[in-house]
This record gives structure tokens, C-alpha cells and sequence, in this order.
């Protein structure tokens, strides 16, 4: 491993590669070649970033006012722009995704995120309330909101950038300093954004990064440390209790932003080309490693058939190969390992004698791409709701689709999950769409569409897929903490 880029920890307001000078392979997953040296936090470093990021807490950063502060991170969004092409390169060798979502939907939504909560922040209006005493006199209340201090960000892989500033652009610009672990498997745009942070004036301490896996390394030893004030975290819901349990020493706060097993309904009635395309989407978008992906779909039954046959269509279609390459729109998975887990469920449908309706295994793909960790966009129908395919989270460009005849049978069988996070309903039934849509226990239902999300609203999910929301308000609830301060008036 000689000659490739290297990947340091950003801590304090310096890149370096800890005491130890451990260091392990980032791999691109459209080719399997070994990309960069990650320099892994051990926890000297860790204790080191959370102790920088603790004095940053006193300084200037927090003691800001908010204003200010909106200026240097509408600064960061600049930065993010203008250095777009390099986090789309980091982000396409991570991730192996094709070039054009990432270029124009992924990095400018990171950096729309400190622009929106930079605003958010300074422009909110304190609240202030006078009440009246029994004595005739009165008395003035005023909530502010004060940082929480130190933060613990813990990054999934599937959209690095843009998760990772949906959870440090509010935290910082509520005035909080962070300490970033960004997926293993994605190091590579955490730490370029330390080089945006400092050229934009963020105070050093304010951002920092640490590199590593989770459990017994820079994950663990970040989320244990006991002088973090609260814990942000998406992935995988284990690793999400896992998570919760070390946030439970010391009582401090999570948010948990878990996994799902999203359903999309299709009546009969519904404009069955759009939610054809909608569906491809949603099932296959970043090679369906998205939590808000649909892996199950429920068709009524007038439409089934057309609807596979349209689904079908669409899963062969889709070009896999060069991410640079306009035509493709179909990246690996982040991983072999991941493939294994993909292919064992692939597998599990078998076994349990599903109808492979398209795909089931990988491509054989040419150089450069062999060794990637290529898989085919899978549909599958006949397996019953208890199949393990139906109701555990695949986290891969695949869906199992089943008919059914009423809204109440619909309903049912979407509801009977143990995730919520998020559900897809089409029909041209305004009534229908309004009544379903009532009545699904997930965070966010989109009507005719798929993943439109206005950066202001709410998103999380229920049961397993999470705890809180971030997004808009909400994010600014989890990341400052009210202080109401009452004074008596005379
Ligand atoms: P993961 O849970 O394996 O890893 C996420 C992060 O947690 C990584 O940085 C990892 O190193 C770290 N980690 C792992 N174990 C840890 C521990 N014990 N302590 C501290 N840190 C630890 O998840 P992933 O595979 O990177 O991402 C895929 C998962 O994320 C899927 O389940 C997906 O549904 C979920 N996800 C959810 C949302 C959402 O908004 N609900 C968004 C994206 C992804
Ligand atoms: O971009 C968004 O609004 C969003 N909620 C993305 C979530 C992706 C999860 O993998």
C-alpha cells in the first residue's frame, strides 16, 4: 500500500495521524482498489478531538452572536461550492455512485444545509412572554437558546456528505462544537471539510474529525467518552441501541436516525407510469443503500401485473459501470461485505420459494470493474409477509411486490412492521390519499412522489427506525437547549 492518498484526522484545527500512526484501507467499490490509508483515532486522539472541541465550547464560536456566526457558515456553504468538484471526486471513489446525483443533488444539499440553518438560527425570533401576578405586578419570561456544547456525530456511508451536515450545520450553527466519525467506509469528505472549515474562519476545535470503525475503536470510544453533551447518530438500529446504551451513562441526549422498511402502495386509480418511475426510484436510487428506499410494495390488484411487468422493465434498464459515465445510473454497493449480506437474502428469497421476477445475483462486469462489489436490481413476488426478505432491512437495489384488494388489507399489512420511517402512496384519490395517509405509523408519507424533502421539515421515523427528529425546527430542539429566563417587572 504505497503511493496512494492519505486520510487524517482533523483535530483542534490540524490534520494528523495520531501517536500511533495506525492506519487502515479506504477502498473504491466500483473497482475494489485500494484508494487511500485512513489514519485511524485511537483514544488519545479521541480524548484529544473532545477536549478541543470542549475549549472550543468556551470560546468565541459559542459566545458568537448568531449572526456572526451565519456569516462564516453561509462562508462554509461557499466553500463547499467552490470546492465541489474535489467532494464530488471524494465522494464518488468512497461511494462508487455515479457521478451526475452527486454533483447536483448530494454536495449542493450539504451545502444548502449551512446556508438554511445559518438563517434558521440568526433570523429566529426570541420568544418572550408577560404574565400577570396575583399582586397586581407582572413578570416578563425570555427562552433562549444555549448550545448544548459538545456534540458526538456519528455518520453512516450510504450519503456521507449530505448526512453529515444535516447534523453538524445545525450544530454549529446553534453554536456547539462537534466531533465527527465518519463511516469507515467513507472517510474522505468528513476530513476535506476541515480544510473548508478553517478557510472559512470556524475557530479551531469547533470541527473536528476522527477516523476509525465503531465498536472498540473511534466509534465506541467517542460515544462512551464522558465529556460529550449528546450523541447524533445515523445507521443501522443495533448499532443505534448500542449507541443509546452508552448514552445512557451520564444521561445524555440522542438522537437516532435508524433504519426502515419502507412500503410504497399503488392503487389502481393512481397515474401507473408516474408510479412506475417513482417506485424505480425509490427501490433503486443509490443502488437502494437509502433509508428511505422502498424494499416492500404493495400493488392493487387491477394494476399488479402491468405494474411488475413496468418495474421489470425498469430494473433491466438501468446501466451499472463507469460513475463518470452520464448513461450509468446504478453504482455498487458500498462493499463486498455488504454484498454478501445482499446475496444472502437474495438466497433467503429463494429458498423460501419467491418468484424472481428479475436479477438475483451479480454481473459479471468488465475491467476495471471486476472486482467491484456489483449486484443486479432484484424483484421479487410470492413470498408471505413473515418471509425474512419482507421484513427485515436488505439495504440493496431490491423489492418484493404483493397484491392486494382494499385499503384496510393495505394498511394493515404496511403497518405491521417493526420500523417507521418513511412510506410512498399513489392514487389520484385526494380523499384516499389523505385518509391513508393518516392512518400509516411512519415519519414521512410522500403522495405521488418519492423523497421530496424540504430541508425545514421533520424527518425520523418510529419503532426501530428511530428516536427524535432532525430536520428544520427540529433540528435546532435537539442541538441548543432552552433557557428561560423570568424577571418581575415591578
Ligand atoms: P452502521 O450502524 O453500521 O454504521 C454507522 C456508523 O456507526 C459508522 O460510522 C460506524 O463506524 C459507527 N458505529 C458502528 N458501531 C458503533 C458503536 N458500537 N459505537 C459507535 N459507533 C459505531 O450503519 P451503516 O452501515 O453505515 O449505514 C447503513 C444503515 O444506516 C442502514 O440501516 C440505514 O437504514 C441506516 N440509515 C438511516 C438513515 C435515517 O435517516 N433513518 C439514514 C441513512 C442510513
Ligand atoms: O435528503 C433527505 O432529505 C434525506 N432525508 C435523506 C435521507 C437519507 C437516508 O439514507
Amino acid at each position: 500500500m504505497t503511493g496512494e492518498r492519505e486520510v487524517l484526522n482533523f483535530i483542534d484545527g490540524a490534520y494528523g495521524k495520531g501517536t500511533g500512526q495506525r492506519f487502515f484501507a479506504d477502498r473504491n467499490p466500483a473497482t475494489g482498489q485500494v484508494i487511500a490509508r485512513v489514519f485511524e483515532a485511537g483514544a488519545g486522539e479521541v480524548d484529544a478531538a473532545v477536549a478541543a472541541a470542549r475549549r472550543a465550547t468556551a470560546g468565541a464560536w459559542a459566545q458568537m452572536d448568531a449572526a456572526r456566526r451565519a456569516k462564516v457558515l453561509h462562508g462554509v456553504a461557499d466553500g463547499i461550492m467552490a470546492r465541489l468538484d474535489d467532494f464530488v471526486a471524494a465522494e464518488v471513489a468512497d461511494t462508487g455512485k455515479p457521478f451526475a446525483p452527486t454533483a447536483k443533488g448530494e454536495v449542493p444539499r450539504a451545502a444548502q444545509q449551512f446556508r438554511l440553518f445559518a438563517d434558521m438560527v440568526a433570523l429566529a425570533p426570541e420568544q418572550s412572554l408577560e404574565m400577570a401576578l396575583g399582586d397586581g405586578g407582572r413578570a416578563r419570561s425570555i427562552v433562549q437558546r444555549a448550545p448544548r456544547g459538545v456534540i458526538a456525530v456519528i455518520c453512516p456511508w450510504n450519503l456521507p456528505l449530505m448526512l453529515l451536515s444535516w447534523k453538524v450545520a445545525p450544530a454549529l450553527a446553534c453554536g456547539n462544537s462537534v466531533v465527527v466519525k465518519p463511516s469507515e467506509e467513507t472517510p474522505a469528505s468528513a476530513a476535506l471539510l476541515g480544510e473548508v472549515m478553517a478557510a472559512a474562519g470556524v475557530p479551531r476545535g469547533v470541527y473536528n474529525v476522527v477516523h476509525g470503525s465503531g465498536p472498540g475503536a473511534a466509534g465506541e470510544f467517542l460515544t462512551r467518552h464522558p465529556d460529550v453533551d449528546a450523541i447524533t447518530f445515523t445507521g443501522e438500529t443495533a448499532t443505534g441501541e448500542a449507541i443509546m446504551q452508552a448514552a445512557a451513562v451520564g444521561v445524555r441526549d440522542v438522537s437516532l436516525e435508524l433504519g426502515g422498511k419502507n412500503a410504497g402502495i399503488v392503487f389502481a386509480d393512481c397515474d401507473l407510469e408516474r408510479a412506475i418511475a417513482g417506485e424505480a426510484m425509490a427501490v433503486f436510487h443509490n443502488c437502494g443503500q437509502i433509508c428511505l428506499g422502498n424494499e416492500r410494495l404493495y400493488v392493487e390488484r387491477p394494476v399488479f401485473d402491468a405494474f411488475v411487468e413496468g418495474l421489470k422493465q425498469r430494473a433491466e434498464s438501468l446501466v451499472m459501470g463507469d460513475p463518470h459515465d452520464p448513461k450509468t445510473r446504478l453504482g455498487p454497493l458500498i462493499s463486498r461485505a455488504h454484498r454478501d449480506k445482499v446475496l444472502s437474502y437474495f438466497q433467503k428469497a429463494r429458498g423460501e420459494g419467491a418468484c424472481v421476477v428479475t436479477g438475483g445475483s451479480f454481473p459479471d462486469m468488465p475491467a476495471p470493474w471486476a472486482d467491484g462489489a456489483w449486484i443486479e436490481p432484484t424483484i421479487w413476488t410470492g413470498l408471505s409477509e413473515t418471509s425474512a426478505v419482507v421484513r427485515e432491512e436488505i439495504f440493496g437495489p431490491c423489492c418484493h411486490i404483493r397484491p392486494f384488494d382494499d385499503e384496510d388489507e393495505v394498511i394493515g399489512l404496511v403497518n405491521d412492521s417493526p420500523y417507521g420511517l418513511t412510506a410512498t402512496v399513489w392514487t389520484s384519490d385526494l380523499d384516499r390519499a389523505s385518509r391513508v395517509s393518516g392512518r400509516l405509523a411512519v415519519g414521512v408519507v410522500w403522495l405521488n412522489s418519492w423523497m421530496l424533502r424540504d430541508l425545514r421539515t421533520p424527518f425520523g421515523g418510529r419503532g426501530l427506525s428511530g428516536v427524535g427528529r432532525e430536520g428544520g425546527a427540529s433540528s435546532l430542539d435537539f442541538y441548543s437547549q432552552p433557557r428561560t429566563v423570568c424577571a418581575r417587572l415591578g
